[in-house]
């Protein structure tokens, strides 16, 4: 426990922590790097609203229609000033993290680049940072530079001072890797895109669950996150982007609400945030994700942030402890609460199963990080990640376990 944050409390707020995996085997659960458990404060208000205030919203003018209509829009304020939003506007709800960088890549990018314009991304990219941006340059020509990432699980910052000097038109970085935990230095980059003349796109999926987050004070062009990761329901992410920008920016998807005239030929768009929602949007699980908000507030991202970096701190002392591991990425100061290691000689299929066994939920495999994986000649590794509702005795578990995968494979 840390400066009064007990997460051995805060569990109780979480129903799945109960369970057992199989008789007298409870669950440990350090998965939620891929997503989070949800506290009974979220799975109340979803259950809350489809028993009492289900409608769609932004149409109808009955008692119901407008309660959900205020619920979706009143969880669009609170998650804005979560991120420091300038204006409610600015924050767009999509389905996840994955379709707010579709969305920046197929309007902004299809708007604002042309054949043999320059974009930076780097090593240690999701799947999801890379894919549509790899998309978008097969399809109108752009050129793709990579920071890569050192053998610490540093982003080469000298070599992003480099393609800078090509005149790239944007930046698309993690603020958190998903493998290494490293937490990237956002603001110095984005001042550093911007003298450029680049825009900074960062995928937010990893941080903003973890740690506040100020967009403003980041300076960064857009943010894209996903409720699932942070408490909250899945089928629900943010994309928020400067008000000017998103302002200029063609619609992604067309349908109901993004319009605001349809004629037989053509249509007026609708204003922001509206214009990027089109079709009746996750209506309860973005009021779900205004309660994981409120759930994260309550705690505080200043104390989250602690405990985690506690624990991993803790995980990571422990885990070298252990003979033949090694853990990836920097030094437990510099990265979340996420750790990517592999055994020698145990297969990260095995390590997962055999850990399961014993309650211990990690995730094995890429991580949809293929290239970060190919970088360190890896083909899979083993991940314990960690979250607000994690202890030293569940990394104490998971540090019998690993001893138990050992006696197992010799
Ligand atoms: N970016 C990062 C850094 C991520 O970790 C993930 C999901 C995404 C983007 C995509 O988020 P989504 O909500 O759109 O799917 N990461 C993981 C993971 O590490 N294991 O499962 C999902």
């Amino acid at each position: 426990m840390k400066g009064g944050f007990d997460a051995n409390v805060i569990r109780q707020d979480f129903p799945a922590l109960k369970r057992m995996v199989k008789e007298d085997v409870p669950l440990v659960y350090l998965d939620t790097t891929a997503t989070s458990q949800k506290p009974k404060q979220v799975l109340d208000c979803l259950n809350d609203y489809y028993s009492n205030n289900n409608a769609n919203v932004h149409r109808g003018i009955h008692t119901l229609a407008e309660e959900a209509t205020a619920g979706y829009e009143n969880a669009r304020i609170t998650i804005g000033k979560f991120i420091n939003a300038s204006n409610e506007k600015e924050i767009i709800y999509t389905r996840n993290t994955t379709e707010a960088i579709n969305l920046v890549a197929n309007s902004w990018g299809r708007t604002n680049l042309n054949s043999g314009d320059r974009i930076i991304l780097t090593e240690m990219e999701h799947h999801s940072n890379l894919v549509p941006w790899q998309m978008l340059a097969a399809s109108i020509g752009l050129e793709i530079d990579i920071i890569p990432v050192d053998d610490n699980g540093l982003l080469d910052l000298h070599v992003y001072e480099q393609l800078l000097d090509k005149n790239p038109k944007a930046v698309c970085v993690t603020h958190m890797s998903n493998v290494l935990g490293t937490l990237n230095p956002i603001k110095n980059m984005a001042i550093n895109a911007h003298d450029h003349g680049a825009l900074i796109i960062v995928d937010g999926a990893q941080s903003a669950p973890h740690m506040p987050v100020d967009v403003q004070d980041l300076d960064v062009d857009f943010f894209a996150f996903s409720a699932h990761k942070m408490c909250g329901p899945t089928g629900v992410g943010i994309l928020w982007g400067r008000y000017e920008l998103l302002d200029a920016m063609p619609p992604f998807l067309g349908g109901g609400d993004m319009i605001k005239r349809v004629h037989l030929r053509d249509f007026d768009t609708n204003d922001l945030p509206y214009k990027f929602e089109a079709g009746t949007p996750a209506i309860g699980e973005a009021i779900g994700m205004g309660a994981a908000v409120n759930y994260l507030n309550g705690l505080g991202m200043q104390s989250i942030w602690e405990h985690e970096q506690d624990i991993v701190s803790y995980a990571m002392d422990r885990l070298n402890e252990v003979p033949g591991l090694t853990v990836y990425g920097p030094e437990a100061e510099m990265r979340g609460g996420v750790t990517a290691f592999s055994l020698d000689g145990v297969h990260p299929h095995d390590i997962s199963q055999i850990l399961d066994g014993d309650g211990v939920a990690v995730r094995a495999g890429h991580h949809c990080a293929m290239p970060l994986h190919e970088r360190y000649k890896l083909v899979a590794t083993a991940r314990a990640s960690f979250y607000l509702y994690n202890t030293y005795s569940d990394v104490d578990k998971l540090i019998e376990g690993l001893h138990k995968v050992k006696q197992v494979f010799g």
